[in-house]
C-alpha cells in the first residue's frame, strides 16, 4: 500500500514561515533543492511521523505559483510513495484517472513523481513518487597521491555521522537508500573506501584494513570534523572498530552492522566464492564493473585482502574487548554469512555494547530492513553519552 511521503505546502514569505514552524514544531528545513521541471524551490522538514516539503515557486507562470495566486499560501498536495512509479501511473490510468503527465518526472530528493488531478480526487491534489537509486557525484577529497570519494547529506550543523560499505561494496549502492531515511537528522559522510566506486587504489595495488582506517581519518580531516558517529557495516564494521580503536576521542558512538569476531575459514572461502562470481560473464559482474571504476583490479586486491584476514584474528579481538566507545551491535536474523551466534559474542566481548536483530535473510544492506535499521540508528545516536 502507498504510503505518505510528504505533505507539500506552497509558501511565498520563506524565512516567515520556517521561523513560525520552527516556533511551532521545533524544526527546520534539513535540505533545500531546486527542481527545474517543477519551476520550485523545496525546503524539507522532519516532523518525524512525515515529511513537509514547503514549496517556493521559481516562476511567475509555475503551477505552484498560480496556486498562491489563486489561494495564497496553504495545503498543496499529499505525496504517497510507492515501489514503482509506472505502475502505479498504468493502475490509475486504467481506472481513469486524469495524470496531469505521461510518465514520471524528476522531482526533488531524487524521486520520480506523477500528479492527479484534484477535480477527481476531491479536490485534493494527489502525488505518488519513487525513489531513484542514488546516483550521487562524488565530492573528492585529497588521499595523499590519489583521490578518495565522499558523499556528504544532511545539514552541516546536524551531529556527523560517517558510514561505511562492505566488502566489494560503494556508497551510492550499499549506503544510498540509509543515507536518504538519516539525512533528516544528521550530517552524514559517506566514503568510497580505497579501491571501490570512484575511489583510486593505493600505489602497487594492494589493499589493506590499515588503507580502510586511514581512509576515515583523511575524510574526517577534510570535513573538518572533531568527532563523530560511525556506522559500518560488515568489513565497514571492522574498519569503524579499528577507527575507534586507534582514535577514541574521535568516536562518539559507533553501530556495527552484522560485524565479525573471526574471520574464519569458512567465511573466507566464502567471500572469495562472492568474488569470483564477479570474474564469470553475468549480470552480476557487468553490475559490479557499472558500481566500481577499477573493477578488475579492485577483484585481485580484495581476493588478497580476505585471504590475508585471518592472520588478524588475534588483533580484532583485543580490539573488540578494549573498545569503550558506546556500540551498538546490529545483525540480520538469518544472514547467512554472519549467523545471530556471532552477533552474541560480539555483544559480549565489546565492553559497552547493545545488541538488536533484525528480521533479514541476506547480506546486502541495500536489501535490508532499511526503515527498521534507519530508526533504531537515528535513537540510537541521538542518546547521550552511555
Ligand atoms: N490542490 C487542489 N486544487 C488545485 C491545486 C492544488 N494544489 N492546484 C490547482 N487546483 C485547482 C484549481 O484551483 C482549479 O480549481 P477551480 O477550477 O475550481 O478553480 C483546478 O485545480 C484546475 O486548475 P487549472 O486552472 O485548470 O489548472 P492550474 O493551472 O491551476 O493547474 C494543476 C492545476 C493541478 C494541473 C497544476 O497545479 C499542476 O500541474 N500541478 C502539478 C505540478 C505541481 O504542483 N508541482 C509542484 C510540486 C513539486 C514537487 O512536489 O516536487
Amino acid at each position: 500500500m502507498p504510503q505518505l511521503e510528504h505533505i507539500g505546502i506552497a509558501i511565498e514569505e520563506v524565512e516567515a514561515v520556517i521561523e513560525c514552524f520552527n516556533d511551532l514544531l521545533g524544526i527546520r528545513p534539513y535540505k533545500t533543492e531546486s527542481v527545474a521541471e517543477q519551476q520550485v524551490r523545496t525546503h524539507f522538514l522532519d516532523a518525524k511521523s512525515g515529511k513537509l516539503e514547503f514549496l517556493e515557486s521559481l516562476d511567475e507562470d509555475s503551477a505552484v505559483q498560480r496556486f498562491l495566486d489563486r489561494r495564497g499560501e496553504g495545503l498543496h498536495h499529499l505525496a504517497f510513495e510507492v515501489d514503482d512509479a509506472d505502475a502505479t501511473m498504468e493502475r490509475l490510468r486504467a481506472a481513469e484517472f486524469t495524470l496531469l503527465s505521461e510518465s514520471p518526472r524528476p522531482g526533488a530528493d531524487d524521486k520520480r513523481i506523477f500528479f492527479v488531478h484534484p477535480k477527481e480526487t476531491h479536490g485534493v491534489l494527489v502525488e505518488f513518487c519513487e525513489s531513484t537509486p542514488a546516483d550521487w557525484s562524488p565530492h573528492y577529497v585529497s588521499r595523499g597521491d590519489r583521490p578518495l570519494a565522499t558523499y556528504e547529506r544532511g545539514d552541516e550543523s546536524a551531529p556527523p555521522l560517517v558510514l561505511l560499505h562492505g566488502t566489494a561494496g560503494t556508497t551510492c549502492r550499499d549506503l544510498g537508500t540509509l543515507m536518504r531515511h538519516l539525512e533528516s537528522q544528521f550530517h552524514l559522510v559517506g566514503i568510497d573506501l580505497s579501491g571501490h566506486g570512484a575511489s583510486s587504489l593505493p600505489p602497487g595495488g594492494t589493499l589493506t584494513m590499515n588503507h580502510f582506517v586511514e581512509d576515515v581519518r583523511t575524510a574526517i580531516k577534510a570535513y573538518d570534523l572533531s568527532s563523530v558517529h560511525l556506522f559500518g557495516f560488515s568489513l565497514g564494521s571492522a574498519v569503524a572498530l579499528q577507527c575507534a580503536h586507534a582514535a577514541p576521542d574521535c568516536v562518539k558512538r559507533l553501530a556495527l552492522m552484522s560485524p565479525h569476531d573471526l574471520w574464519s575459514d569458512s567465511y573466507v572461502s566464502a567471500m572469495k566464492d562472492q568474488l569470483d562470481t564477479y570474474t564469470l560473464p553475468s549480470g552480476q559482474s557487468e553490475r559490479f564493473h557499472a558500481h566500481h571504476e577499477h573493477a578488475d583490479r579492485l577483484l585481485s586486491a580484495l581476493q588478497d585482502l580476505v585471504d590475508a584476514l585471518p592472520a588478524q584474528n588475534d588483533h580484532l579481538k583485543e580490539t573488540l574487548s578494549d573498545i569503550t566507545t558506546p556500540t551498538l551491535v546490529v545483525g540480520l536474523d538469518e544472514d547467512p554469512l554472519i549467523p545471530v551466534d556471532t552477533l552474541l559474542r560480539v555483544h559480549e566481548t565489546l565492553p559497552n555494547a547493545r545488541l538488536s536483530i533484525l528480521p533479514g535473510t541476506q547480506h546486502d544492506l541495500a536489501r535490508g530492513p532499511i526503515s527498521h535499521l534507519s530508526a533504531l540508528l537515528k535513537e540510537y545516536f541521538s542518546e547521550g553519552p552511555a
